[in-house]
């Protein structure tokens, strides 16, 4: 983690509570995609020439973008040009600009019961507003007795487990009371992880023994927090397995087990690992076919990840990008924002 970007957090802790937070920016973190979006903030300043094209295409095809899309927009901004609407470089990067915020920005989806809740908050005020039009919130019903579930989902190495941990930071910090399941019962230090960060977070942890059943741990999870009114499990999940059940079946007996009363699904979160590039969308078909994903978690956008993968996840899985991982440590987690986004990459 840059320790540069700390120094506010560092303000005095009164009465035993952290002090407030201040999350990191996409400015400050997308480096990588920061880089390779640099080609297109070029063209401000300069004419439209034929070369434009070629350089708009390279950029948005080396970022990630896919082809299906960067055709779609590309063939939009010629249209542009040629019915004069734009006529310069700065116009042309600035039409980019909205047409990926455009691009990026969800329709509200309808009929969601219970509370929408801004990603690390509780439902107040205008960030409830925004969750809910934008349908990024992460939903938590907030009806007696009924313990929320939300699950990781993702393949080995992505990030789940620390995405856990930075969510129950974030959810324990806002007032709501947390119980980690360790539903990665393929090594037993996947486990010891998740206790490292259930320590630090001050939650409870239900975990099972290594090569143990992971729906009889999520299982057990939930009638923890049942009688100790806990409202909401975090349950991690493996990545791979030792036996040949399928990952996926696995995932779907967890999903089943967890929907039992008092216990309901309220969001499953796959992960993904931003670096992966198109790849990701290979593995998130499969999982997006077996449990019905509700959002994408996006890791290591800080790395060396090339940022257009958000517009290809949202754009071909149709999948809204819920939060977005950016660096390993706790407070590195951000809900996803298209207009700070594009605006970090476009500038
Ligand atoms: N730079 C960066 N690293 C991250 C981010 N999220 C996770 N990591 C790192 O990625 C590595 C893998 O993270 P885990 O949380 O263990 O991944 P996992 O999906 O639980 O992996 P398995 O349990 O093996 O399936 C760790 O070194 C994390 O610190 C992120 O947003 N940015
Ligand atoms: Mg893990």
């Amino acid at each position: 983690m840059e320790e540069g970007a700390s120094v506010e957090n560092e303000a005095p802790v009164e009465g035993g509570t952290l002090a407030e937070v201040v999350p990191p920016t996409f400015r400050e973190r997308l480096g990588r995609s920061r880089g390779v979006f640099a080609g297109l903030r070029s063209l401000r300043g300069k004419g439209v020439a034929p070369s434009t094209w070629d350089e708009l295409e390279e950029s948005l095809l080396r970022a990630d973008v896919g082809v299906a899309t960067t055709g779609m927009l590309l063939e939009e901004l010629r249209r542009r040009v040629r019915e004069k609407e734009i006529g310069s470089g700065d116009e042309l990067v600035d039409s980019l600009r909205s047409d990926l915020v455009d691009l990026l920005s969800l329709e509200q989806r309808g009929g969601a019961s219970g509370t929408e809740i801004a990603p690390g908050g509780v439902a107040t005020g205008e960030a409830v507003e925004v969750a809910v039009r934008d349908g990024r919130g992460l939903r938590f019903d907030e009806e007696e007795g009924v313990v929320n579930v939300w699950l990781f989902v993702g393949v080995n190495g992505v990030g789940k487990t620390t995405t856990v941990g930075k969510v129950a930071r974030q959810q324990s910090g806002s007032g709501r009371s947390v119980l980690l399941a360790a539903g990665d019962t393929f090594r037993a230090a996947a486990g010891e992880q998740l206790a490292t960060w259930a320590d630090r977070v001050g939650a409870e942890i239900v975990r099972g023994a290594e090569g143990g059943d992971p729906s009889a741990v999520v299982f057990d999870a939930i009638q923890r927090a049942a009688a100790r009114g806990h409202s909401l499990v975090l349950a991690d999940t493996a990545g791979r397995l030792h036996t040949k059940v399928n990952l996926v079946e696995e995932l779907k007996k967890i999903r089943r087990v967890a929907e039992r009363p008092p216990g309901r699904v309220t969001e499953v979160l796959l992960v993904l690992d931003a670096t992966t590039g198109q790849n990701g969308l290979v593995q998130a078909r499969e999982f997006t076919d077996a449990v019905a994903v509700t959002g994408v978690v996006l890791t290591k956008l800080d790395g060396t990840a090339k940022g257009g993968i958000v517009v290809a996840i949202q754009r071909e899985l149709g999948l809204p990008v819920k939060l977005v991982g950016l660096g390993e440590g706790p407070d590195d987690l951000v809900p996803f924002d298209p207009a700070g986004f594009v605006g970090a990459l476009l500038g």
